[in-house]
């Protein structure tokens, strides 16, 4: 681990101490069994934290509802200074918190510098969007009146995100609900606790710093029974949860028996569409970034690509072909294009659907398996793999959270692709590979793509902050980040106020005393 830096990373993070189990942050909370993070890198341990108890919680949950009710009342420009500051300390580590993404959970160093600098760009949208908290203004029907909208901050927020982007998706609600005026609760994953730690204490000094309240940012960790007592917790208005499909129905449940909001981001079956005009250089890049990059563990990764049969056989070898320039192995050096998979189960996950697709029917175009030897040690090493597939088969219907891509051919016209994209139960990401307008039009309009991402000539993943993110279907339905996003994190109130002696009665009602 030593040689890629890893120490003084977590030394300039301020976890060097990380192995004894305690607590380190002002702000953090944690008295349960321990958790141990493993890295896929190398298998190393790289340090220990105590899992939130019912008791820390609790502990969490009502600093987090006092600091609340003094946060609101700051004006939103200076909560976003507090963003500002938090920001250039991001800025300032972004190679030491990038390289531990990378290191405990497997991506490419470039990937978790990327990580670290979507961070920042929401930072930065969010102090911008600081000054726009907008409400519209409407003309009264009645003389006399006037009529307008406001947003108020909402309350405590809670936050539940996956191991793939370990801090990102913390930040794209964190930045918005903060300048918002909420308090965050943050449940990361727990096969990534350190990153939370870290980004919890940057924002804990640069919050102290500042005479925010405590309790505006707050980590708890664990496992689904931490989670559990936020979603069922009348004191959190907001759930944010991003992670698998099986988890966000638990989620929204829950959430839902207590008529409380909830902001779901969770999994993806990404196809991108090749037409007979698409650029083949192009479409190659975006297809393999997207499905072998992150080890095929993002949400918008590619999973299926639906291939028009007169191009089929090129577009089909020239991909299979790069895939031998793919170079697998330690995601920190930055010869290598793809790390491990985040643990052994996934391993095994991926395994299972490499057999199942073959047992379906399925051809295996570019062969699989687990990477063994020297550099592979830690045994979550897999090879990309690709096979080609029927829609309907039970495992392409299925997200796998691996880089295996399915190929598979469509005729004539793009409504025939577009009825194979559509074809399943997720709806996040989708995009079309052509040069042809009318193509690129139709996948954009109403009987186009039913994803809340649609892309043409760039791939399915590597969304940009501005937009807002997020999918239909069984992807849940909720938006992140960018555009008008930040609107969930506040509540909104109409307000018609008469500035006249009388008292006139809309829909010109008479009620005469
Ligand atoms: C995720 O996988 O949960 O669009 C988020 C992308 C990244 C975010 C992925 N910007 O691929």
């Amino acid at each position: 681990a030593e040689e890629f830096g890893i120490k003084q990373a977590l030394k300039d993070l301020g976890l060097s101490d990380i192995n004894n189990g305690t607590s380190t942050g002002e702000d953090w909370f944690g008295d349960g069994d321990i958790i141990e993070s493993y890295s896929p890198v190398d298998g190393a341990l790289i340090g220990k934290v105590k899992a939130t108890t019912k008791e820390d919680y609790e502990k969490v949950i009502t600093t987090a509802e006092k600091g609340f009710k003094e946060w609101r009342t700051w004006p939103a420009p200076q909560r976003g200074e507090v963003v500002r500051q938090f920001n250039d300390e991001l800025r300032r580590l972004k190679k030491p918190l990038g390289k531990l993404v990378s290191y405990e959970m497997g991506k490419s160093y470039q990937e978790g510098l990327g990580e670290v600098q979507e961070m920042i760009d929401i930072c930065d949208f969010a102090v911008g969007l600081s000054r726009q908290l907008h409400g519209l203004t409407m003309h009264s029907e009645r003389p006399g009146h006037r009529m307008y909208e406001q947003y108020h901050p909402l309350g405590v927020v809670g936050i539940i995100s996956a191991f793939n982007f370990p801090v990102a998706v913390w930040s794209w609600n964190t930045a918005l609900a903060w300048v918002c005026g909420d308090a965050c609760i943050w449940k990361g994953s727990e096969k990534t606790p350190l990153t939370s730690v870290a980004c919890q204490n940057i924002a804990a000094r640069v919050f102290a710093e500042n005479n925010v309240p405590a309790g505006i940012s707050s980590l708890i960790t664990g496992d689904y029974r931490v989670g559990e007592m936020m979603t069922t917790d009348d004191r959190v208005p907001l759930i944010s949860a991003t992670g698998s499909i099986r988890m966000g129905k638990i989620v929204a449940q829950a959430v839902a028996a207590r008529l409380g909001k909830s902001l779901l981001e969770l999994g993806g079956n990404n196809a991108i569409i090749v037409t007979p005009d698409a650029n083949i250089k192009n479409t190659v890049i975006g297809a393999v970034f997207g499905a072998v990059g992150t080890c095929g563990q993002r949400c918008t990764s590619t999973r299926r690509l639906i291939v028009h049969e007169d191009i089929y056989d090129k577009v089909k070898d020239a991909i299979v072909n790069a895939y031998k320039q793919i170079r697998i192995g330690n995601p920190l050096d930055e010869n290598n294009h793809v790390g491990p998979l985040i643990d052994k189960d996934a391993v095994k996950n991926y395994q299972a659907a490499l057999d199942k697709v073959v047992e379906e029917g399925g051809k295996i175009l570019v062969e699989g398996g687990v990477l063994e030897g020297e550099g592979y040690e830690s045994g979550c090493y897999v090879k990309p793999a690709i096979a080609e597939a029927e829609n309907h088969f039970e495992i392409v219907q299925h997200e796998t959270f691996a880089p295996v891509l399915y190929i598979m051919k469509y005729s004539g016209d793009v409504s025939n692709a577009l009825k194979l994209q559509n074809g399943v139960k997720q709806g996040l990401s989708s995009a079309i590979m052509t040069n042809n307008l009318r193509e690129a039009e139709r996948f954009l309009s109403a009987e186009g793509s039913d994803c809340g991402i649609a892309n043409v000539n760039i791939g399915t993943s590597g969304a940009e902050i501005g937009g807002a993110f997020g999918g239909e279907k069984e992807t849940g339905g909720g938006r992140e980040s960018g555009s008008d996003a930040w609107k969930i994190y506040m509540r909104r109130q109409t307000n018609t106020i008469n500035y006249t002696t009388e008292l006139p009665l809309a829909q010109g009602i008479k009620f005469d005393l």
